[in-house]
């Protein structure tokens, strides 16, 4: 991607039936937390029990309160003119202790009605099964490091299917894994608030991987005459080797790569196991540290065989990019980061944005997309999340930086398909509107919508980047005047 032209804005039409969309999750939207029958999450617990850790102490206990405001929220989709929206299921609010023993009626008529309003807007959902709110009692027998949770998910995916999936045309299983296990389970950010650095992340990847397949065969075997599109979303940052002229560097960029997406992408867009950069790394480092087998689990051959191509697309997020020097770890306590033998870092000369880990670098999501494209057989790629925080007290004038971020973003996608061939098929916002952003409760706007959270009734306002995002999504592509009033200061 030293490409002369990288920092230059292009011009061009993205193709007839690329799909324009934005997303969501339920546990940072739709409030209602313990509502008509709603069982307890993770993220409940973790924002209950331990207030401190999330900014001023703040939870989604009514968030955007969109459990109530299908209404509001059809409308402002209608009103940016996409056409798909990207939801996530509560688990929790259809199934209160996450299995089949109490069905939650009113959770599903939730998601009914709003299914059932979407379609009367001519807007189609794309709905994600986990987006990260286990049910408590799941956590309770050990969440994702459990394997009985691949068949439990197994069963809620079913369910799901069988009384959504005659008007859903894209499912996710899983929104970002490596977020999950890592956040989650390795380092005590993100719920459940597990530190173990060197075990449990690849105890439930491995997990996840195996629900994954199951889910997907499922709606093959029982589903498939409904003819939706079924895969996974996953998220890394692009890779960039700190010198391009040293191999270990560009091995080192991989290598981070493997680990986070191949973690899971290798398995299942390629040959049912994971990379064999990482069972080296970690073959050898468990080695080096007296243990008797890998920290890495293995996969049967039955396994490998059923988990090989359970995708019909590619889900990928991604916000950001890092740079990688090739150097040995030279920690000798088990982690999952000391694994890779990789040096990452932001140089401090990068723009930076309200979230410290998001620093716009848009030629890195070509770089990204064309990485997908050689390393997994030119799937089909869906970028079901990508977008940029701003502060607390900002406001509807988002021009700099959010416009010029997806302007300089989405133009990066344009690219990718005009020049590098990638089939890239679609790209959804993130997000619709402001909402609760994880441990940093509601101090990171990601939205294209205002929404006011010192009012009981949460409404939402269009940002001065509705209105560009849905300029673009009606010329489909960018015409010179998309390019009025910019500015390039995020261009790094
Ligand atoms: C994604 N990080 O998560 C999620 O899918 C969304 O729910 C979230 O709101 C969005 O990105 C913006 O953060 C991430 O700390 C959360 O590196 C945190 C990180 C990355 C992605």
């Amino acid at each position: 991607f030293n490409d002369p032209e990288r920092d230059t804005l292009i011009t061009g039409k993205f193709p007839a039936d690329f799909i324009w969309g934005s997303a969501t999750s339920a546990y940072q939207i739709e409030g209602g937390w313990d509502e008509d029958g709603k069982g307890m999450s993770i993220w409940d617990t973790f924002t209950h029990q331990d207030p401190p850790r999330i900014y001023n102490a703040q939870n989604g206990d009514l968030a955007c309160d969109s459990y109530h405001k299908i209404s509001d929220d059809v409308a402002i989709l209608k009103n940016l003119g996409v056409s798909y929206y990207r939801f996530s299921i509560s688990w929790p609010r259809v199934l209160p202790n996450g299995t089949l023993d109490v069905i939650n009626e009113a959770g599903f008529t939730y998601y009914d009605n709003l299914i059932t309003e979407l379609l009367a807007n001519g807007i189609e959902p794309m709905v994600t099964l986990y987006h990260w709110d286990l049910p408590q009692t799941l956590q309770d027998i050990g969440g994702w490091e459990n394997d009985d949770l691949a068949d439990i998910f197994n069963d809620y995916a079913d369910l799901c299917f069988q009384r959504l999936g005659s008007r859903v045309k894209y499912w996710i299983t899983f929104n970002e894994p490596y977020v999950v296990c890592w956040l989650g389970y390795g380092i005590n950010v993100f719920a459940p608030g597990i530190y173990s650095p060197g075990y449990a992340p690849y105890r439930a990847a491995h997990t996840i991987i195996k629900a994954h397949a199951k889910a997907y065969n499922t709606y093959k075997e029982k589903y498939s005459s409904w003819g939706a599109k079924i895969s996974i979303t996953l998220s890394t940052d692009f890779g960039i080797p700190e010198n391009p002229d040293r191999e270990e560097d560009v091995a080192a960029a991989d290598r981070y790569m493997q680990f986070t997406a191949g973690w899971f992408a290798h398995a299942i867009f390629k040959n049912g196991d994971y990379p064999d950069v990482m069972k080296w790394q970690v073959g050898n480092k468990s080695e080096a540290q007296g243990l008797s087998e890998s920290r890495l689990p293995t996969f049967t051959e039955e396994e490998k065989a059923y988990i090989r191509g359970t995708y019909d697309f590619f889900g990928l997020n991604s916000y950001t990019s890092t740079v990688c020097r090739g150097e040995e770890n030279q920690g000798t306590d088990p982690n999952y980061e000391g694994d890779q033998d990789v040096t990452r870092y932001q140089p401090g000369e990068w723009p930076t944005s309200t979230s410290g880990w998001l620093k716009p670098v848009p030629w890195g999501l070509r770089g990204l997309l064309n990485w997908i494209k050689d390393e997994y057989n030119d799937p089909d790629i869906f970028i079901t999340e990508n977008g940029i925080s701003t502060a607390e007290d900002s406001q509807l004038d988002d021009s700099d930086p959010r416009i010029t971020f997806y302007r300089a973003y989405i133009n990066e996608v344009l690219k990718a398909i005009m020049y590098d061939d990638v089939s890239v098929k679609g790209y959804f916002a993130w997000s619709l509107m402001d909402n609760f952003e994880w441990t940093s409760g509601y101090s990171q706007r990601f939205g294209l919508h205002y929404v006011d959270f010192e009012d009981d009734d949460r409404p939402r306002t269009a940002k001065e980047s509705a209105q560009w995002f849905k300029e673009l999504i009606e010329y489909n592509g960018f015409s010179s005047a998309n390019f009025s009033s910019q500015s390039i200061s995020l261009i790094s």
